[in-house]
């Protein structure tokens, strides 16, 4: 005769307590809403950028080096994809099909930061706080990108069609994808 395995009652709640507590856990520890992102910019152009989502903002907080001493426009493009010296990162963000502008801009891309200014060794501090830019959400930034370009943005203010697109801020120099930062 085969005997017969029979999980009790009292065990099935064992089971289901056990279940729901490892759950909890996992919640607990992996949070899923994002707090803080960072993106690496790696080659001649670096810089590490750290992304906190506040109440009403979001700061972006970092130094860039290896820059032309002036200003440099700096946006969030669409895509998550370094590939061909940046140009895989696509278009600016731009989910609610506005035209290009400066940050403070009723009428701006997303992605639309505005400028850099690198100083005479070529370094950028950063320190914005953008409050149309979300780290969770439809239009989160995390897996996009950050490119610095090699001229100034002209924050859509240049009189022609390419202004109202990317500033006219030309080549790509830096780009890094943005990801979730651990916490600490
Ligand atoms: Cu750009
Ligand atoms: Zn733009």
């Amino acid at each position: 005769m085969v005997p017969k395995f029979k999980i009790s009652s009292h065990m099935m709640l064992i089971l289901f307590f056990t279940e729901i507590v490892t759950s909890r856990h996992i919640f607990k520890r992996q949070s899923l809403t994002n707090k803080r992102a960072v993106a690496d910019i790696k080659g001649d152009v670096s810089g590490r950028l750290i992304m906190t989502e506040e109440p009403h903002q979001v700061t972006i907080e970092g130094e860039i080096r290896g820059l032309i001493p002036g200003y440099h426009g700096f946006h969030i493009h669409e895509f998550g994809d370094l590939s061909e010296d940046c140009q895989g990162a696509g278009s600016h963000f731009n989910p609610l099909e506005l035209p290009h502008g400066g940050p403070t801009d009723t009428q701006r891309h997303n992605g639309d930061l505005g400028n850099i200014l690198a100083n005479k060794n070529g370094e950028a501090k950063v320190n914005i706080k953008d409050s149309v830019i979300r780290l969770n959400g439809a239009s989160s930034i995390i897996g996009r990108s950050f490119v610095v370009h090699q001229n100034e943005d002209d924050l859509g203010k240049g009189g022609n069609d390419e202004s109202l697109k990317t500033g006219n801020a030309g080549p790509r120099v830096g780009c890094a994808v943005i990801g979730i930062a651990k916490l600490f």
